[in-house]
């Protein structure tokens, strides 16, 4: 097999976490990933797929993943191993600060001249501080990457030119820094594509699946996603992906967006091969009509079977309901309201809409064939007291009462945890909305990852409730829903008393953490080490079940019958040494 151009390395959050002791708590529990999380940016699938097309050779590594399902996993070995053109290492998420910056360093130690090169939105916010570590050669900034990376791997294979290559951080032999223009921010999603057959294709080729499933529990759960757009309309100030983080931080002045035609024949791909729901990100409804009603019924035509769920930034009225209702056979839909306090909710930026709006959606929703209706809540918002937080469980349990008590509602509720994001309004200016930070630079996030627990982590302090308050405020909200939803027969008595449990403990073990940190350091580290098992078992699934948040899925014969197709003819191709002739996109590149 020829030589692979560029390997994606995705690292955990905390590279050692396997050998160091670190009450995580349930910062990870509103999503797929453990708390190493180990999925990957869609936007590997995104770059690799426009890669590909262009010609080169692209693998997906998901060393997080392997870490996990493998604890003797030789990370290092790995690798040494490895022979690409470039290995590229996603600091998307901050949560990877520690992580990726260590397996950069392993890189380095194994392939010395090999370029190493960053990208992601943290990696964007960061780019000059992570170029400044020995182990970063270049950072590709932006939210929309595929275009530039393909030109910088044109440039690094053939001696090409680096100053024209938009988005580029990067370090000179001299070592000085060069910061190229932010120019490359696309106005739509049209160039690129989420092609999980892309993927698919990849494991038969390299005979690996374990490298490249998303996260741990994928094979069992194979939920798939669907991106409508880039940016964001609205304003939420503790978020790093706000139109005002956007607009600051990357370049984007507007919400570029996937045209619904392209939006159905990813989908389209997905139904022919993998039967787990699909999870449509981002709220379409910033679209405007014409590209719903395009979107909507263009799902209805391939006669869409897997479940489908949407996520909305704001409540839909009743006739979009019931227009759903008409096109598709099994829809779900999410709304993360954060607080049942208009005023909390308008302080955190979400002003357009009220509690009373909400619930109409919901009991319209419900009345109009929603499978289920997933609503979030967070901790830690601004001007969000604790005894704001301890409300939530009567007024979740009030809502439940007006809508019958309808068990297709779903209540969750978690920490803004563990770091308010980078590029977001209060991040910016933390005074201002009543916070102050505990960790500014890059480096400093590094460090408040490997401290003990999920409360000495967080890189922030709200004036209007603590992080004590937070956290305890965080388990009891844990408690109350979690008795909800036995009383109300969602969740069965065996995993209400587990749950119940399992909070129990994780409070004892916060306090157990605080008293230990007034030991000297050799005590210290002895008394959090004999605690790591227990640690781990608090740190998954602590405020609910993870498998309350999954949707159902059912595999059928014509998914087996697809996929042994697929098989069959990318292991022919391989065998004839064939690569199937694709359009190449347009990337140019210049000599040095
Ligand atoms: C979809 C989404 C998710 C999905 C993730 C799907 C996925 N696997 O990517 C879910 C719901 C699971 C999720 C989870 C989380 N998310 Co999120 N998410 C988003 C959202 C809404 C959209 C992202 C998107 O559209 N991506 C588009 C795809 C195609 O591009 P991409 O993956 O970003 O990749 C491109 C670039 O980033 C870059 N890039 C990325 N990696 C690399 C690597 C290299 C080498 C290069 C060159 C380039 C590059 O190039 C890619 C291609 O153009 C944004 C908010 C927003 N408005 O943008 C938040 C956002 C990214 N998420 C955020 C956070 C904090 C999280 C969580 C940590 C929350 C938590 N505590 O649980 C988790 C982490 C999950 C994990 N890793 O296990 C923050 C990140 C802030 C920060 N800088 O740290 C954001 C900005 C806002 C928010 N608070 O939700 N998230
Ligand atoms: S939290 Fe608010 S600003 Fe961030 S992506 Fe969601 S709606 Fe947009």
């Amino acid at each position: 097999m020829s030589r692979v151009d560029l390997v994606l390395l995705h690292a955990p959050s905390v590279y050692d976490f396997r050998e160091r002791s670190i009450m995580f708590g349930p910062v990870s529990d509103m999503v797929p990933s453990t708390p190493a999380f180990e999925m990957y940016p869609l936007g590997f699938t995104t770059m690799a797929e426009y890669m590909e097309r262009c010609g080169l050779k692209v693998r997906i590594v998901n060393l997080a993943v392997l870490m996990l399902n493998r604890k003797g996993f030789d990370v290092e070995a790995a690798i040494r191993d490895m022979n690409p053109v470039a290995f590229g290492i996603d600091l998307h998420w901050l949560p990877h600060a520690h992580g990726s910056i260590e397996i950069a360093r392993i890189v380095k130690k194994y392939h010395p001249e090999t370029p190493v090169i960053f990208g992601g939105l943290s990696s964007t916010y960061f780019h000059e501080q992570l170029v400044e570590y020995p182990w970063v050669d270049y950072v590709v900034r932006g939210d929309s990457t595929e275009k530039p990376i393909t030109q910088l791997m044109y440039a690094l294979k053939h001696n090409g030119n680096l100053g024209g290559i938009p988005n580029l951080t990067y370090k000179t032999r001299e070592g000085s820094v060069v910061v190229n223009p932010l120019e490359w921010v696309p106005d739509d999603m049209n160039d690129i594509s989420l092609d999980y057959s892309f993927s698919m294709k990849s494991v038969i080729r390299y005979r690996d699946m374990a490298s490249s499933v998303p996260f741990h529990d994928w094979l069992q759960y194979p939920v798939c996603a669907s991106l409508t757009c880039r940016g964001c309309t609205h304003n939420c100030a503790t978020c790093g992906g706000s139109a005002y983080s956007f607009r600051t931080h990357f370049g984007r002045k507007k919400v570029a967006f996937r045209d619904p035609e392209l939006l159905v024949r990813d989908i389209a791909h997905v139904q022919k091969y993998i039967p787990g729901p699909i999870f449509v990100l981002n709220d379409f409804l910033q679209g405007g009509r014409d590209y719903v009603a395009a979107f909507i019924r263009g799902l209805s035509r391939i006669k869409l079977r897997n479940p489908i769920g949407f996520e909305f930034f704001k409540p839909p009225a009743e006739e979009f309901y019931q227009f759903l209702n008409e096109h598709l056979p099994d829809y779900s839909v999410e709304i993360s309201a954060e607080s049942h306090d208009d005023d909390v909710r308008a302080a955190f930026g979400k002003h357009h809409y009220t509690t009373a709006q909400l619930e109409e959606s919901i009991a319209a929703a419900l009345r109009n064939g929603c499978s289920r209706f997933d609503l979030y809540f967070m901790t830690g918002i601004p001007k969000q007291t604790a005894a704001s937080v301890l409300e939530t469980g009567a007024y979740i349990e009030s809502l439940y009462e007006k809508v019958g008590n309808d068990k297709r509602l779903l209540a969750f509720s978690s920490p803004m945890a563990p770091f308010l994001d980078p590029g977001s309004m209060v991040f910016d200016d933390p005074a201002k909305y009543g916070y102050t930070l505990r960790a500014k630079t890059l480096e400093e996030h590094r460090q408040l990852l490997v401290q003990p627990s999920w409360k000495h982590i967080m890189n922030y302090e709200s004036a209007a409730m603590s992080r004590d308050e937070m956290v305890d405020a965080t388990y009891e909200v844990g408690l109350q829903l979690n008795r909800l939803k036995g009383r109300l027969g969602i969740v069965e008595p065996d995993v209400v008393a587990r749950t119940e449990e399992r909070i129990h403990e994780a409070r004892v073990a916060m306090q157990r953490i605080d008293e230990i940190m007034g030991l000297g350091p050799v005590e210290r580290d002895s008394a959090l080490g004999a605690l790591k098992s227990e640690f781990e078992r608090l740190s998954e699934s602590t405020v609910c079940e993870k498998t309350e948040l999954n949707w159902p899925a059912r595999a059928t014969v014509r998914h087996v019958w697809n996929v042994f197709l697929l098989w069959a003819t990318e292991n022919l191709a391989n065998l004839l040494g064939l690569r199937r002739p694709v359009p190449q996109p347009v990337v140019e590149y210049s000599e040095a």
